[in-house]
């Protein structure tokens, strides 16, 4: 396996040791791993505080994807390796990379503008497994917004917390406001979003946006133990009870992941294949054998 920097490298913790990580893609903007049924999907542009540009998105997209697919993952988690090469610190990810900004988004190889780490929060809030923000370091602007989107997020002591849209000319008036003030009120996310301060982790987590906070050599085992924690337990509970939190705020689209999963759960009745069955069988459909349950 490519070794990469990853915040347990830096205490005592050998990561190798704590998780048999497999490489999945070589490295490129995002690095991608998995082991134990945990995906490890990490930002590896640590020169420039991890900030994206469309290739990242697309990778991380790619890597999301195969995790959804993938039926022996059952946690996702989005991190960074580092530290910066540079100077040292430790980052999440700072948000769009500036440098290839252009008039209508970010471009890319193929000079097309876009905005597609949109479509990335979606696929972070409807993948039926938790997703966990393992946040090594700044989470700035659309890092920030990517942790909010994130089920769970663990962060360590350094990590700092902020959005810069208004100072650079940028804004998630979605989910990065929208579910942000979801965490943590209306009045605390537009304090975030109109005064443009950095929080350090304890007054994130004191504001209810991130669940834990650990020193940095502590991270990615403190992310573990959650991890194997949540393994345990029914996915197809876990699953639902994800998909009810999204539904209210995410409107007709949370109504249909939630209908799709109990379609999915009716496919695995009897009474659901009584139907299939009997078109496939040329008969009429006998549904009488199941209950009317109170
Ligand atoms: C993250 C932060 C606060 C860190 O500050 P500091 O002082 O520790 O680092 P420094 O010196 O600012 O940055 C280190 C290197 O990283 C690059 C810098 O240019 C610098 O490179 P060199 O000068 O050494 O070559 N760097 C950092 N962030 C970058 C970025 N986003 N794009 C390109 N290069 C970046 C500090 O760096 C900071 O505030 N960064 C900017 C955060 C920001 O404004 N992000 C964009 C928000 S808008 C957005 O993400 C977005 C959206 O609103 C809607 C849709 C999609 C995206």
């Amino acid at each position: 396996m490519e070794k990469v920097n990853m915040p347990s490298d830096i205490g005592n913790e050998d990561l190798m040791r704590l998780a048999a990580w497999k490489e999945v893609k070589p490295p490129g903007d995002v690095t991608f791993h998995k082991a134990g049924g945990i995906a490890r999907i990490a930002f590896n542009r640590p020169e420039i505080r991890n900030a994206f540009r469309p290739q990242t998105i697309d990778e991380m997209t790619a890597a999301l994807l195969d995790a959804w697919h993938d039926s022996n993952i059952g946690v996702v988690w989005i991190t960074a390796n580092g530290p910066s090469p540079k100077d040292g610190v430790w980052s999440f990810c700072a948000g769009g990379d500036q440098k290839v900004r252009g008039q209508a988004g970010y471009v890319g190889d193929d000079g097309v503008a876009r905005l597609n780490v949109l479509q990335l929060q979606r696929y972070i809030r409807n993948i039926p497994k938790p997703v966990v923000a393992v946040v090594p370091g700044y989470a700035i602007g659309g890092g920030h917004v990517l942790h909010v989107c994130c089920d769970l997020t663990i962060a360590s002591e350094n990590a700092r917390f902020g959005q810069t849209g208004p100072i650079v000319g940028s804004f998630d008036a979605g989910f990065g406001s929208s579910f942000l003030a979801a965490q943590v009120g209306q009045k605390k996310a537009r304090e975030i979003w109109f005064l443009c301060r950095q929080y350090s982790a304890a007054e994130a987590e004191a504001m209810g946006m991130i669940n834990r906070v650990v020193p940095l050599a502590r991270l990615e085992r403190e992310a573990l133990e959650w991890s194997r924690e949540m393994l345990k337990k029914s996915p197809l509970a876990l699953r639902f009870i994800k998909a009810g939190l999204n539904a209210e705020l995410d409107g007709q689209t949370g109504v249909q992941v939630l209908a799709g999963d109990a379609t999915m759960l009716f496919y695995m009745t009897e009474e659901g294949s009584e139907g299939k069955n009997a078109f496939l069988e040329k008969r009429e459909p006998d549904f009488s054998r199941f209950p009317r349950r109170a």
